[in-house]
């Protein structure tokens, strides 16, 4: 098993500064979020340092994986903003070794949340969503939600990402919709 530094070096590899300076942010606010929560602050760290280690990968090579490995080839007109989540998981735990399985859960509905979050992975979905680099309206208002509660950190940014995505006529990935139908619908 690595060290912290030893994964941070690792995910490093993987991506540009810039991106890997969110997934620095990602985990701070993670772990924020993890002791207010009363969530595991190691595992906190782990799924958020991995959570977009394959945000970068070429497309080529994960519509081939995607096609090889048997996951659902209806995410590949979704694109990298869907599988990156999804096959991250499997890549974290084929190259990084990690094996947890709460924590890949978690690495998997990073982007779309799903019907069965765990404490985890609502800590991951949101520290995605409110880290200190994100700017955009409704920002302060998440962060000020999260601050009292989890679930509702985690309904409004469902909310708030639906709004958006239908906004600019964008694919629903159906994951997205059965989060929103969990955790927004009154
Ligand atoms: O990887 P990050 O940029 O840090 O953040 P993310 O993984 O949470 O989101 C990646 C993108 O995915 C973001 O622009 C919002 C988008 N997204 C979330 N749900 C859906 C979606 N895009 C589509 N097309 N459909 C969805 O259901
Ligand atoms: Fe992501
Ligand atoms: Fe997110
Ligand atoms: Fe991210």
């Amino acid at each position: 098993t690595m060290t912290r530094e030893e994964l941070m070096e690792k995910v490093s590899e993987k991506m540009s500064d810039k991106r890997f300076q969110h997934v620095l942010r990602v985990e701070k606010k993670a772990i924020e979020l993890a002791h207010k929560y009363g969530v595991d602050v190691e595992k906190a760290s782990i799924a958020a340092l991995t959570h977009d280690y394959a945000k970068e990968r070429p497309d080529e090579e994960m519509i081939s994986l995607i096609k090889s490995k048997g996951f659902n080839v209806e995410l590949i007109e979704y694109g990298n903003a869907i599988w990156h989540g999804i096959l991250g998981a499997y890549l974290v735990k084929e190259e990084l070794d990690i094996s947890d399985s709460t924590i890949l859960k978690a690495i998997e509905l990073h982007t779309t949340g799903s019907k069965d979050m765990s404490e985890l992975d609502k800590v991951i979905y949101v520290a995605d969503y409110i880290e200190d680099g994100r700017r955009f309206p409704v920002v302060e208002e998440a962060r000020q939600v999260a601050d009292v509660s989890l679930d509702l950190a985690v309904g409004f940014e469902t909310k708030h990402t639906l709004l958006y995505l239908i906004n600019n006529q964008n694919k629903i990935y159906p994951k997205t919709l059965e989060t929103y139908n969990e955790w927004v619908v009154k």
